[in-house]
């Protein structure tokens, strides 16, 4: 049978339907919801980074004004089990027990030691600082080196040397490529601490049933479905008897994947109290609770020929886990273990990676995850290659690109679709590269007080997660398919349930322009359903951009379920055979004729089902599960010119050209905006943010007064622009997008300022630069 498909809004800038509620005040977001009966949870934190717990004596709390009760750690511990970590990623793998209040020992600063309910916020929020902790203050140790060296203190009694685990992936003959290598590079790298700053900071509120027992929680997730079994394994509760709610989320960026204490917590005290419970986090304690990303200390070592071809590729990491495993902890330097060798083509390949405990909090998913580290590491490592053997980086990279797709990468996976070489290409136009090198000459040669630096990063990165067999053989818990469901109800209108759970990037829009086109209606005409596991059953829920090249590819197969139902209604209902059928914009049509049949109208007759094919099913709707055969394979080439005040040491962006390559585009409005918003995040990490810890443990950036979260006021205006090689892995050919500004740009701008500074032969800079850091860089260079 024919098909001809009219592509009327997939490729289109479709406003977003998300944005006239949000954008009217008219999100709810779990603080906006009350329920008749409803009591508050506050937790007591503990203030030491390491401490025995002593005594903890919660009776002053109790006899407070409104107080309706409060347990220790000790009180529930029969009430659950260890919070889950769904990736053991090794045999030697440490897991030891993390309870959701701490019974005998806090390890790090934030750990909750206590909870107390009352009938409002404030009263709670009183009450608990009348809980009388006693704590043995011990030692701490909050960095990652630190915490293998012999003495340090350990994190856990029967982890020796605080080390959870050790990972390697070894390809090649990677010794002899050493040997034999002309020109070597061995650099080190920190990826500093940082903390997610979603704009709304977690929430739970749990509504126990007294009829059926049945609970409710509501929560600000970025993963439902998760949650729903996570409760199930820690309390024991029957996973049908659990509903989880996923209302408008203030973002996320991978915070809001996790398994955290306070949904244990409030979900136990409401089944205790037999009442409503409910608990905000402040930002403070999001800075205290919610995982913090990054913390990776990386050795980078570069094989290479006279030339500038890198052979091979060997990194050391020393990872920190923080205090406890969260759901995927131990994996997340893991997620960047195969991108090493970045765009590039390394024959040989060693990758190893140390998980570290150390009295911080946990760290986990942070946008990129894995992959923001990895890049950083060969980008910035590709430049001091290209200046060992005195070539223009961009020489270099051209000079390395992987070539011929799909290409099977020294680490071990295969890309199935890139041009790099396209990418810059497009990224020079831009740019006029050439007039931006005789600038920063200009400036040179001027000893201008503001210098110039070009910084590039030509990247490639995995997401899409993933195909469920291949996260089997790395040991993670979980599948990596996607479920989404149509519906096309008796009147015409779309439904869509689905399995992902967007908190910002715009599912709504982009998924309705997919079965727009599929099924010949409007956009306006699909209703979008997900967020709440009673509605959306089945799903593997939002990270790792994988909603599109999972999810909505999972939607495209749903709709040509559809398609071929209805056509095999209209074929009866049309007394024509289905090969007669021509199918266009959601129209079936008897070839050569006006006869014809729409899907909706198809939808109509299977729903009243007075005349349907022998033996089908009325109703017209349909599920796809679908497992994706690879990863999605973003790449591209960002560029950033920076200028560095040599007297201040400020740096800042004066132009930045992002060139993306994330296959074909579902809606260009909302690619862009994430693109966008993915290179503030990094330009945040170069730049701005570090999560800081004193010797004690105590988080020294505990607020946003000293935590420097940029606004637009320092961020440049993007020159955003995509080269498009559709993935040949799924039927949209598309790639996720989610992340690639934040993979990608980090290197890309310290490459841009340490470029600036290399008149004074420097050659690195920690991150974030910040104005101390380069003026002391440059006093010490002239000294
Ligand atoms: N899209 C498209 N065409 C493409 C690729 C994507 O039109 N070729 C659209 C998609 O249809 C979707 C959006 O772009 O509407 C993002 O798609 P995708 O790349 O699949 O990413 P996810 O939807 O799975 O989102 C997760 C990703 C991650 S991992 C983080 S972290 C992140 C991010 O999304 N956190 C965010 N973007 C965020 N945006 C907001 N506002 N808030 C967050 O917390």
């Amino acid at each position: 049978m024919a098909v001809t498909e009219q592509k009327t809004h997939v490729g289109q800038p479709v406003a977003r339907k998300e944005d006239a509620t949000l954008l009217q005040g008219q999100g709810r977001y779990v603080d906006n919801i009350t329920v008749p009966g409803m009591v508050w949870a506050v937790l007591v934190r503990s203030p030491h980074a390491h401490a025995r717990i002593k005594r903890v004596d919660v009776s002053k709390a109790l006899a407070a004004e409104g107080v309706v009760a409060a347990f220790t750690g000790a009180d529930l511990k029969d009430s659950w089990g260890s919070l889950p970590c769904f990736w053991p990623v090794s045999d030697d793998i440490k897991m030891p027990p993390h309870l959701p209040l701490a019974v005998d020992k806090a390890r790090y600063q934030g750990d909750g030691v206590a909870v107390v309910v009352a009938e409002t916020r404030a009263l709670a929020k009183d009450a608990a600082e009348l809980v009388e902790v006693d704590y043995e203050p011990l030692a701490a140790v909050t960095d990652v080196e630190k915490a293998l060296e012999p003495g340090a203190p350990l994190v856990h009694d029967d982890v020796p040397s605080n080390r959870c685990y050790t990972w390697a992936l070894v390809a090649g003959e990677v010794d002899k490529a050493f040997a034999e290598a002309a020109v070597t590079v061995s650099e080190r790298y920190r990826q500093q601490r940082l903390i997610p700053n979603a704009i709304e900071p977690r929430g739970v509120l749990c509504e126990i049933s007294p009829a059926t027992e049945d609970i409710t929680v509501i929560t600000s997730t970025q993963a439902p479905h998760i949650l729903r079994t996570a409760y199930t394994l820690v309390l024991g509760i029957p996973e049908a008897k659990i509903r989880v709610i996923a209302p408008d989320v203030g973002g996320g960026f991978g915070s809001k994947v996790d398994v955290y204490a306070e949904d244990m917590v409030v979900i136990t005290v409401a089944r205790r109290l037999g009442r409503p419970v409910k608990w905000i986090e402040e930002r403070s304690e999001a800075y205290l609770a919610t995982i913090h990303g990054r913390d990776v200390v990386q050795q980078i070592e570069l094989a290479a020929t006279a030339e500038g071809k890198i052979t091979a590729v060997r990194t050391r990491l020393t990872a920190a886990m923080g205090a406890y495993l969260q759901a995927v902890t131990p994996g997340v330097p893991l997620l960047g273990a195969w991108l090493y060798g970045g765009a590039y083509d390394p024959v040989a390949y060693d990758f190893h990676c140390t998980g570290v405990f150390t009295n911080t909090t946990p760290t986990d998913a942070y946008r990129g995850a894995g992959r923001p580290e990895a890049t950083y590491a060969i980008e910035r490592a590709v430049d001091a290659l290209a200046r060992k053997v005195g070539k223009d980086p961009l020489e270099v990279r051209r000079l390395n690109f992987m070539r011929g797709f799909p290409h099977t990468m020294a680490s071990g996976l295969t890309v199935d679709a890139a041009d790099f070489d396209a990418a810059v290409d497009r990224a020079l136009e831009i740019l006029d590269y050439e007039k931006a090198r005789q600038e920063q000459a200009e400036r040179r040669a001027h000893r201008d007080v503001k210098q110039l630096g070009i910084g590039f990063s030509t990247y490639i990165e995995m997401c899409g997660l993933a195909p469920s067999r291949i996260l089997g053989a790395l040991n993670y818990g979980g599948g990596g398919w996607e479920a989404m469901s149509i519906r096309v109800l008796p009147t015409g209108t779309v439904q869509v349930v689905s399995g992902t759970s967007p908190h910002g990037q715009g599912h709504a829009t982009t998924f309705s322009q997919i079965v727009a086109d599929r099924l010949g209606v409007d956009p306006g005409e699909v209703e979008f359903l997900y967020g709440d596991t009673a509605v959306s059953p089945t799903g593997f829920d939002t990270y790792g951009s994988r909603s599109l090249p999972v999810g909505g590819v999972a939607l495209w197969h749903a709709s040509e379920k559809i398609i071929d139902k209805a056509r095999k209604i209209a074929a009866h209902t049309l007394e024509a055979s289905e090969d007669d059928l021509e199918y266009a914009g959601g129209r079936f049509t008897v070839k050569g004729t006006d006869k014809g049949m729409h899907v909706k109208e198809t939808a109509f007759a299977a729903w009243h089902a007075h005349n349907l094919p022998e033996g089908m099913e009325p109703g017209l709707e349909a599920q796809y599960v679908y497992d994706p055969p690879n990863f999605s394979w973003p790449s591209g080439c960002h560029v950033c010119i920076a200028e560095v005040d040599t007297e201040t040491g400020d740096a800042r962006i004066v132009r930045y050209v992002a060139v993306d390559d994330v296959g074909n585009v579902i809606n260009p409005t909302i690619v862009d905006g994430q693109v966008h918003g993915g290179i503030a995040q990094g330009v945040a990490q170069a730049l701005y943010e570090e999560a800081v810890y004193d010797e004690q443990g105590n988080l020294a950036t505990g607020s946003m007064a000293n935590y420097l979260v940029p606004s637009a006021a320092e961020l440049p205006s993007y020159e955003v622009d995509r080269t498009v090689t559709p993935s040949p892995t799924n039927p949209l050919g598309v790639k996720g997008v989610g992340e690639t500004g934040t993979i990608a740009s980090t290197p890309a701008v310290i490459n841009a300022v340490v470029d600036a500074l290399s008149p004074y032969g420097i050659t690195d800079i920690d991150m974030p630069a910040s104005p101390e850091r380069v003026w002391r860089a440059i006093q010490e260079a002239r000294q």
